[in-house]
């Protein structure tokens, strides 16, 4: 029994998708000189160019109906209201509440969950301005510079990619560490660097059960004790958790933690107590501007038509590439060396989110789901897969970020950062005939027998899309815009697809037969029954570490 949509508009986008495959945007664009202008829309700053898409009025038309037809405003409507729409695990979804700068009250369970969020935003403030200003020190007396969080998926990419986006806000004496994988090289290459006398463990981890964190915090806790002694713990470890119950288990003072809720999902959390490391390395003020510009997007997107709707246009676009073109792939590609890890927090985000197959009313989905998500930093990955981007077999949909000014205007950098990013999308788009291909082989001094060999080699099919995102500069207040932006395109996804973008099953089975593997691999049981593949390569380990 399938469940998702397939709906009037849907069908009618089926129909429109028949009818205009073949249409060629550089046609589009020849045709219509006002068409960059139709398909861009802007918020402040940020100017986000979809004219180079395969779309047109009618096509816009149709998904903006779909929009209608599954209830988008309502579903939107019910996110900020705090309705439990994570239904599999009966949660409210509230990221956007942590953002309230308005401070309008928000009801769980008939509960106004402000006041809540706004004592710890301010517990939060207070620890990270004592840390800043050496105030709250390590237990010799000296100032705490180097902090390390620890913590995995959504509690260490999230911190992580924003910590290093803002990275020219950083106090000049503070140096921030992560610590994510169970592999002891992730421990041991920052542990090496380290005085343990000034440095901050951040142990960052929802339901303080996750197996990777507290190994690498047990180990950075041993590491800290060698050193200083027990006593040292009370400053050198906190904690930010939903798990009041095992943080004290594993030893970290209440005082010492930093709360927040199950209405905020771990992907969605470097908003809550979870970015506490993004507060030390950039100030509070700044932590709120990021907040702030989050909150921006929020209202545009809570009460903006959907034709004039970032998070909204994003999506449907992309839907468009997933369901009718069958294209189940896109990029994204930061043209700033800050924002490099954003491809890495935006897989989780999106893969995590819609990489599903049963829809909300528990049935099979029949239509395809999340796309693949990947990327790298321009003009980095120009060198590496733009070529398939070009010239392969299939398009990949792809979205460019660029900020106008750079934090590091160092002669002509940033310009030429800029010619390229503005020069990819356009030979994206715009591709290179065969004809214009030996036109230009040509030109160049080529014998007619070499153009014959190289005119195809050098020719592009173009017709390939892209959206591209331009900023202003990389500040808290634009990264908040941009994060809550990717946040709402996916929920926006998730709600045609009829699918819950909160929950994370997947993820957990591998978790659960790692803890049965573990005791195999240390000897303390019976190589168990496996797949008989699962039980050679268990041999095989044992075999060489005996
Ligand atoms: C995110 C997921 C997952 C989670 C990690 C860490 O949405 O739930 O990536 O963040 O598994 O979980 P803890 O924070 O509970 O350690």
């Amino acid at each position: 029994m399938f469940g998702s949509r397939k709906n009037k508009a849907w069908n009618e986008l089926e129909k429109l998708y028949k009818k205009y495959e073949q249409e060629q945007m550089k046609d589009l664009f020849a045709n219509d000189k006002k068409r960059a202008e139709k398909y861009s829309v802007s918020l402040e700053n940020m100017l986000v160019d979809y004219s180079k898409n395969r779309i047109n009025d009618d096509i816009m038309k149709a998904l903006f109906a779909l929009a209608d037809e599954c209830k988008l405003h309502e579903k939107i409507e019910d996110m900020f209201s705090g309705k439990k729409i994570n239904k599999t695990e009966n949660r409210a979804v509230l990221h956007t509440a942590l953002r309230n700068i308005q401070n309008t009250p928000v009801y769980v369970n008939g509960r106004d969950v402000m006041p809540q969020i706004n004592a710890v935003l301010q517990k939060m403030r207070d620890f990270s301005e004592a840390v800043r200003l050496g105030k709250f020190t390590g237990h010799t007396g000296k100032k705490l510079t180097n902090i390390v969080n620890i913590g995995i998926g959504g509690s260490d990419l999230g911190p992580f990619m924003a910590t290093e986006a803002l990275k020219s806000y950083w106090a000049k004496d503070i140096k921030c560490y992560f610590i994510s994988n169970i592999d002891g090289t992730a421990c041991a290459e920052v542990l090496n660097h380290l005085n343990p006398e000034e440095t901050l463990f951040i142990v960052a981890s929802k339901t303080f059960t996750t197996i990777e964190t507290l190994t690498n915090a047990k180990t950075c806790r041993k590491w800290l004790v060698d050193a200083l002694g027990e006593h040292a713990v009370a400053k050198h470890f906190i904690a930010l958790s939903t798990n009041k119950e095992e943080v004290e288990k594993f030893g970290i003072n209440p005082d010492n933690m930093f709360e927040f809720w199950d209405f905020v999902g771990g992907r969605y959390s470097m908003w809550s107590a979870i970015g506490m490391i993004i507060c030390i390395a950039i100030g509070f003020d700044n932590f709120e501007k990021m907040l702030a510009g989050a909150n921006a997007m929020d209202r545009h997107f809570r009460y903006t038509d959907f034709e004039h709707n970032i998070p909204v246009i994003l999506a449907l676009i992309g839907l468009w590439y997933n369901n009718f073109y069958n294209v189940h792939r896109y990029c994204v590609i930061p043209y700033d060396q800050y924002l490099k890890y954003l491809p890495n927090y935006l897989q989780q985000l999106d893969m995590e989110s819609n990489g599903k197959s049963i829809t909300l009313d528990n049935k099979k989905v029949n239509c395809a789901t999340g796309p693949v998500l990947f990327g790298g930093a321009g003009t980095d990955v120009q060198h590496s897969f733009f070529q398939l981007l070009h010239q392969g077999t299939e398009f990949v949909p792809a979205d460019f970020v660029i900020p106008a000014i750079s934090h590091n205007e160092i002669g002509n950098h940033h310009l030429i950062l800029m010619a390229n990013i503005l020069a990819q999308s356009e030979a994206l788009m715009k591709g290179k005939t065969v004809e214009e291909s030996a036109e230009e082989l040509k030109k160049s001094g080529k014998s007619d027998e070499e153009i014959e060999k190289l005119k195809y080699y050098k020719s592009f099919s173009g017709n390939r899309p892209s959206n591209t995102i331009i900023l202003r500069k990389i500040d808290p207040y634009t990264l908040g815009m941009l994060v809550a932006m990717y946040e709402h395109k996916v929920y926006v996804q998730g709600v045609i697809w009829n699918i819950n973008s909160f929950d994370q099953f997947g993820v957990e089975l591998g978790k659960k037969l790692a803890l049965n593997i573990l005791p195999e691999l240390e000897g303390r049981a019976a190589v168990a029954e496996h797949d008989c593949s699962t039980k050679l390569l268990i041999n095989h380990i044992n075999k060489i570490r005996k």
